[in-house]
């Protein structure tokens, strides 16, 4: 028999932990940071380099397989890992916050979500059973409940409805995903900037005695004291023996305060997107090579990276790359940014088993203030 998702809280400190999730397709160190793979890709980047910046499991997108190019299709080619020749494991996002961003002609109600895709425009529907179906269909490592997230800000009774309807679908998808020892299912809390609604998804949620507990409808368009705040409310109210994934989040900033807070699990697309517009992440804060500023400057990003991307190319040459739109400019601060996420994740870790964290975390923040010099 396969051997079973596990997670274990290796050490703590204050309220950080520092854990590991196992599963079959390998080992997942917390807290980690997933790229993200939307498309079967993480963009400008091979899957052999996301493996050398030390990434454990990289993200999909239910919404984006499905339209592009089918489950169904991914199914027959031997899953997504086949796919993407990506052998480790894979989280999905179950497709609910994707339709309600990026499709058109969208209707909720309560047996799932009918939309038109961005792409052709072509009718789909979705039900919190069919995410589930798609999602292992990719054969997804750690699979997500269809929710409903709630932009913010928004009326309570807004709030409330959306939060209730995502408790019932987690409830759904529980039963869809069934008994797979190897692969796990999380509920995702809802409740946008409401501490009470908070408490009712937290506390619902985890009476569920679901795998792991993803927070939602955070970095939606709230300050950042907000966030934090419901993470201070959310946290506490989850199992301390499962994992807890922070959706779509976010700075090292916020990686550094959540993972204070409680926190696993990471996802964004701030690394990889950024890279594609010219900003380099370093220990030093953000750098934006389409500033003039770098077109003499010989310089790497950081000449103490063991990143190729940040030792062993000038900001001259990044700045130029850059200005031309060159596919390698994006290549390579995309490369430069994933190593930044990557490293401060370990650093994390280790902080977090030595007993240092608030320290490390201090120092951290120190270096981004300092600036690029
Ligand atoms: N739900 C789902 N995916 C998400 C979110 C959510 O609330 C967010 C919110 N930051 C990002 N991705 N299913």
């Amino acid at each position: 028999m396969a051997k079973p998702f596990t997670f274990k809280v290796l050490a703590t400190d204050g309220k950080a932990r520092r854990g590991v999730i196992d599963m079959p397709r390998g080992e997942i160190r917390t807290p980690a940071f997933m790229p993200v793979g939307t498309g079967g890709t993480v963009k400008a980047m091979y899957m052999d380099q996301v493996r050398g910046v030390g990434a454990d499991i990289i993200l999909g997108n239910t919404y984006h397989l499905m339209l592009r190019p089918g489950a169904e299709r991914v199914a027959r080619l031997g899953g997504l890992h086949e796919f993407a020749r990506w052998p480790h494991p894979i989280l999905t996002d179950s497709g609910g916050f994707q339709v309600m961003s990026l499709s058109k002609l969208r209707k909720l109600t309560e047996k799932g979500v009918t939309f038109r895709s961005h792409i052709d425009g072509a009718a789909y529907e979705m039900s919190p059973e069919r995410s589930i179906e798609i999602q292992g269909l990719l054969d997804s490592d750690i699979q997500m409940q269809l929710d409903e997230c709630t932009a913010l800000p928004a009326e309570m009774k807004e709030i409330e409805r959306a939060m209730e309807l995502s408790l019932r679908w987690a409830e759904r998808c529980k039963t869809a995903f069934g008994d797979q020892p190897d692969k796990a299912m999380f509920g995702i809390v809802q409740g946008g900037d409401n501490a009470a609604l908070r408490l009712r998804s937290a506390q619902a949620l985890s009476a569920m005695e679901l795998k792991g507990y993803a927070v939602g409808g955070l970095a939606v368009g709230e300050p950042q004291a907000v966030m934090l705040e419901m993470l201070d409310i959310t946290c506490p109210e989850l199992p301390a023996d499962k994992p807890r994934y922070l959706m779509g989040v976010g700075t090292p900033d916020d990686i550094l305060k959540s993972v204070a807070r409680g926190i696993d699990m990471f996802d964004c697309v701030m690394p990889t997107r950024a890279g594609r517009h010219g900003l380099a992440y370093t220990r030093r804060g953000k750098v934006n090579l389409r500033n003039a500023r770098h077109a003499d400057d010989p310089r790497p990003l950081d000449e103490e990276s063991d990143c190729p991307a940040a030792r062993d190319y000038s900001r001259a040459y990044l700045h130029h790359l850059v200005r031309s739109q060159e596919a390698l400019g994006a290549m390579l601060l995309t490369w430069n940014n994933l190593s930044y996420y990557q490293k401060l994740m370990q650093d994390i870790r280790v902080a977090i088993e030595a007993g240092g964290f608030e320290t490390r975390t201090a120092e951290i923040s120190e270096g981004w203030a300092r600036g690029d010099i």
